[in-house]
């Protein structure tokens, strides 16, 4: 490998999806659409990373985190950038949909993937695809502690589950309004925003996660849409088709 390929650290393919990882998605589906060589690194060890969060990219010796430091990156040392074409009012509505999904919807979806038993499950098989039955008995439970402890302090886990339904099904009935019957959320063709929506909604209506904010994204049609047709546009080497639930 020489020394200019950025190597892009996720983590490992889950679901039919290439990283389990809702930023890993963003930040590959980025990627591609600046058109940027990459070699993707399966870690599944976020605390392997400069900020100890999941994706990072390690680029001619230099260790970045966190999606937008990675892309402000590539623009200073590269000069590519996204969503250039955009007026200032498609970036404002841009930025303020990105938040949404990045700082509000992401905790949802890891409190229904972390603090619901039914969400955990699967992540819990997750390890168990990577490591012996001894080893996840001992650090799937270190694992959701620290991370239960985490979204607590980031917030949503001082609500009851209740709260945090409606929050989240708040969120997708927004989003799946925004979205309507048009392709992407911003502009005719994809923006960074969309790669953060696909990111969130992929893994919310791939994963075999039987939540209920899930779930309900899974029963807005446009939305399922929206995640095929991103699916196709950013990785079409994998097909749109969705997997069989069952087999999940
Ligand atoms: N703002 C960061 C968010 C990254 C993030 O939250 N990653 C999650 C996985 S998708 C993570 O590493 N979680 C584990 C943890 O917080 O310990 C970005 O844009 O990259």
């Amino acid at each position: 490998m020489d020394n200019d390929t950025l190597r892009v650290f996720t983590f490992p393919p889950a679901w039919g999806l290439p990283t389990a990882g809702p930023f890993g998605l963003k930040l590959e589906a980025c990627l591609r659409m600046l058109g940027a060589t990459y070699q993707p690194v399966h870690e599944g060890d976020n605390r392997k990373g400069p900020t100890r969060k999941s994706p990072w990219v390690e680029d001619g010796g230099v260790r970045i985190g966190d999606t937008e430091c990675i892309l402000e990156h590539l623009r200073t040392t590269r000069g590519v950038v996204l969503d250039g074409a955009l007026s200032a009012v498609e970036r404002a509505q841009s930025h303020v949909l990105r938040r949404m999904l990045e700082e509000h919807y992401h905790q949802v979806f890891e409190y229904e993937l972390v603090v619901l038993d039914e969400g955990f499950l699967h992540m819990r098989k997750l390890f168990e695809a990577k490591m012996p039955a001894p080893m996840v008995a001992l650090v799937a439970p270190l694992v959701r502690r620290g991370l239960k402890k985490h979204l607590f302090e980031r917030g949503i886990a001082r609500h009851t589950p209740e709260q945090v339904t409606a929050m989240g099904r708040a969120d997708v009935d927004a989003l799946a309004t925004w979205l309507g019957d048009r392709e992407w959320f911003i502009a005719d063709g994809p923006t960074k925003a969309d790669t953060s929506a696909f990111g969130l909604l992929a893994v919310s209506i791939r994963s075999p996660l039987a939540t209920p904010v899930c779930t309900y994204a899974r029963s807005k049609p446009n939305l399922v849409a929206f995640v095929d047709r991103a699916l196709t546009r950013f990785f079409p080497e994998l097909g749109a088709k969705a997997p069989e639930r069952a087999a999940a």
